[in-house]
């Protein structure tokens, strides 16, 4: 189908496409640093395996082994998607001077100033991640050890990474979304839940006593149901994270949608939560079964969160991806991901919500459900294609081959 008849296929259900692609092209989109070196970092050795709630698996070649190499493999994924990407870093990610190292604990924002010179010459902002995992002093726990000098450490890197993310946020001119996620848990039924809970939030009210300016770092707080080691109990769970969060103006419930049962869905938390809070940030993943980590699908849930964000009000959510595959070309996994999600974006601008609100308003449920059904097989693919060609960027079938060149090119002389 042309993009004219497209085009007026929308606008009979009173949806503008031009809008929706200009809209889109504004909405900043976190891309995650770790798909590319599979949650390595640079700051401990790479030999070790990870830690602390964190698996990759599949040892497929070509991971990046240094900043350079990277940064060079952002650059390719970013060339291949369509969209206002932002980058997402860990704390683990600092890039030290030859010779030079800083504990967790002792990094300083001048540790990532290659990553703001990265960032700043492509025009992108960028968010931050604590890192509670893949190192000795978690024993295991992080923030809420019993142990007050492990405690103290995981406090020291919290405060020591919400004056990084200030500076990023500074020097990039953009918001910062800085992430406390941690693994801590118990394998086994613990004998004292409130215990861990109660440092937890000591540890965060800590952290968050760092000065910061509130317009600019957005301090969020991820739960998650259980790890990998941690079956029994998490102490950040959904709940703890949602009541600290909606507890304090400064902090931002985040949603990972890989981080719950199986049956409950993230799609239906968004609105509750925005209910109450003005701003909510999500990672968007794919769960499979137990696993929360596989490269995001342009799926129904998916769509069904895209949705849900439009809806509510796109500018209220601060969006990133959070997934890492290891079986599979690297840089295929981060734009394919990234293209998925642009898509479900798209797929939910080019809804028409207000005649769709109508007919559940009106209790026009047979409409509503034969409206919906019909608007999968739009020719969303056309409006799509014009949108990946406003942005320069490959069309379905087009940016796969090259990201198989670069592999040839340069993943596959990695060793
Ligand atoms: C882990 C959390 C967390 C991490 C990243 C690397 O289950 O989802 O967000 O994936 O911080
Ligand atoms: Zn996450």
């Amino acid at each position: 189908m042309s993009l004219e008849e497209a085009r007026k296929k929308y606008a009979a259900l009173g949806v503008d496409i031009d809008k929706a692609i200009a809209k889109l092209k504004t909405v900043p989109v976190a891309l995650h640093c770790w798909q590319g070196d599979d949650v390595r970092g640079f700051d401990t050795d790479p030999s070790k395996p990870l830690t602390g709630g964190i698996q990759t698996t599949g040892s497929y070649p070509g991971r990046a082994r240094n900043p350079q190499e990277l940064m060079e493999d952002i650059d390719q994924a970013a060339a291949l998607a369509p969209g206002r990407m932002k980058l997402n870093l860990h704390a683990s990610y600092a890039i030290f001077e030859p010779g030079e190292w800083a504990d967790r604990d002792r990094l300083e924002p001048r540790h990532f100033a290659r990553w703001v010179d990265f960032c700043r010459e492509r025009g992108m902002g960028c968010d931050f991640n604590p890192t509670f995992f893949s190192h000795p002093k978690c024993d295991p726990l992080t923030l809420s050890s019993p142990n007050e000098e492990t405690r103290r450490f995981w406090v020291d890197h919290g405060r020591a990474c919400v004056r990084i993310s200030q500076y990023l946020a500074q020097e990039l001119g953009q918001p910062c979304v800085m992430n406390i996620w941690t693994g801590d848990g118990y394998k086994d039924i613990p004998a004292d839940r409130i215990g861990p809970r109660m440092r937890y939030k000591q540890s965060f009210d800590e952290i968050l006593s760092e000065p910061f300016d509130k317009t600019q770092v957005y301090p969020c707080a991820e739960s998650k149901v259980f790890g990998i080691g941690v079956e029994s109990y998490t102490v950040g769970s959904a709940e703890w994270c949602l009541k600290y969060a909606s507890g304090r103006e400064d902090c931002i419930c985040l949603l990972d949608n890989g981080h719950y049962h199986p049956t409950e869905l993230v799609s239906d938390k968004i609105s509750s939560i925005l209910a109450y809070d003005q701003r909510l940030a999500l990672h968007v993943t794919r769960g499979v079964r137990w696993d929360s980590d596989h490269v995001v699908l342009f799926d129904d849930e998916t769509r069904e969160i895209a949705k849900e964000v439009v809806r509510c009000g796109i500018d209220r959510v601060f969006l990133a991806l959070d997934y890492f595959d290891a079986s599979i070309n690297r840089i295929a996994a981060w734009a394919a991901g990234f293209r998925n999600f642009q898509k479900a974006l798209l797929f939910a601008l080019l809804q028409p919500m207000d005649q769709l609100k109508e007919l559940q308003d009106r209790g026009n449920f047979t409409r509503l459900m034969v409206l919906q059904e019909e608007l999968k097989t739009m020719p969303f693919g056309t409006v799509w294609d014009e949108y990946c060609r406003c942005c320069g960027k490959p069309l379905d079938g087009m940016w796969l081959p090259l990201a198989e060149r670069y592999e040839q090119d340069v993943l596959s002389k990695r060793g």
